[in-house]
């Protein structure tokens, strides 16, 4: 006759569980001391009871760390509410100070032209830094940057270049101008002496330097038909990462929400197209000739102009083109302050001039904004740099 199966009360769990947990959970050692003990309890029953034990204390276990995990995705969640929070106000600080700028009245003059060429202007706008003060000390007088001296370069700018346009259309068929906005517009957060020594918190740099872009714009293309302004979103300042990466670099980026603010302020312009750029570079076509342009912060230089860089860099991008069918004619570059127009296309200038850290390199340029002609068949030609030293 089969041994009839021990059925384990409560008072039986407990009496095997407290001397498994006398010998440290031993199976076999606690089966022997309950039978020395008087208790008649298979080896089974005491199996049964130390797995069941062994069980529950899993998921004890379970449950702990998943009340842990739980409590870590409710502060993630509250934080997330934060920025998201956050995030609403600084878009509704932003637009707030956004101001649309009414269409202004053109005034194109008709004029007897010596060419029939159309050649359109090229009038970049580079590394204008709002909100990134240069400390006239700090630079043995050689420079001193805010953003009241910004704002005078950017207004003697606008004068000029619009003095120039009526000038430069005795001779040429100018018919429309583009504008590459090259980057760097704000101090930005890079570096954590640039947060340190600004004149305003970011978000303001941005709507101010939005301002200034907009109004510098909407003044210049009084005089022309149309206007095509390429926004290049991706450089090294206006990005919010310190470090430099590779993806979104056109997104995760001031310059996303300076362009946004600009498209606001300039919307009743019906004669400004305006042209976002989300990759490293961009190429710009005017009369027909491909302008390979970028902010210019791809190349690394030390303590100076990287020449040999530049060559390369440019070197690379035809091949990659070339082996495309692709081509572009020229280049032009920004990030490097100084304005230059020679073998390696066109350097753009700055509006803040050298800063604490050219002084330290010894290095110094005034600063220059800079404006050209394309003709469809031979490029650039009567490169103009305006010294905005004096403004
Ligand atoms: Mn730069």
């Amino acid at each position: 006759m089969a041994k009839k199966r021990y059925v384990l009360t409560d008072e039986d769990k407990k009496i095997i569980g407290d001397m498994l947990d006398e010998n440290d959970g031993a199976i076999r050692f606690s089966h022997k001391q309950l039978k020395l003990a008087g208790y008649d309890y298979g080896y089974g029953s005491v199996q049964k009871v130390a797995k069941e034990r062994l069980e529950e204390e899993n998921l004890q276990a379970k449950v702990v760390a998943l009340q842990a995990r739980t409590r870590t995705l409710q502060s993630r969640l509250t934080y997330t509410r934060k920025l998201y929070g956050e995030s609403l106000r600084i878009s509704e600080d932003l637009m707030g100070a956004i101001e649309t700028i009414p269409a202004p009245k053109l005034s194109i003059p008709k004029l007897s032209k010596t060419s029939q060429t159309i050649t359109p202007i090229c009038s970049p706008i580079a590394d204008w830094h709002i909100g990134e003060v240069i400390d006239e000390g700090e630079m043995e007088g050689f420079n001193k940057y805010n953003y009241e001296i910004a704002k005078r370069r950017v207004e003697f700018l606008a004068q000029k270049v619009m003095k120039w346009v009526k000038t430069e259309r005795n001779g040429h068929n100018i018919d429309e101008i583009h504008i590459p906005i090259m980057g760097d517009m704000i101090t930005g957060s890079i570096h954590d002496e640039l947060i340190t020594f600004a004149e305003f918190p970011i978000t303001e740099s941005v709507v101010r330097s939005s301002k200034l872009i907009s109004w510098y714009i909407s003044q210049i293309s009084t005089l022309f038909k149309k206007v095509t302004v390429h926004a290049l979103k991706v450089d090294n300042h206006s990005r919010f990462t310190k470090k430099k990466g590779s993806k979104r670099r056109g997104t995760n980026s001031w310059n996303h929400i300076i362009a946004e603010l600009i498209k606001e302020q300039l919307k009743y312009h019906d004669n400004i197209e305006l042209i976002f750029h989300e990759s490293q570079k961009a190429e710009i076509d005017i009369a027909g000739q491909i302008i390979l342009a970028d902010h210019g912060d791809g190349t690394t230089a030390f303590m100076g102009l990287p020449w040999y860089g530049f060559a390369r860099e440019d070197g690379r991008e035809a091949v990659k083109r070339m082996r495309e069918g692709k081509r572009f004619d020229d280049r032009m570059r920004a990030h490097w302050h100084t304005a230059a127009a020679g073998p390696f296309g066109i350097l753009c200038g700055c509006l803040c001039g050298s800063t604490e850290l050219d002084a330290q390199a010894g290095r110094h340029s005034d600063p220059y904004q800079v404006s050209f002609l394309v003709h469809p068949k031979y490029g650039w030609f009567n490169f103009c740099r305006w010294n905005l030293k004096h403004a």
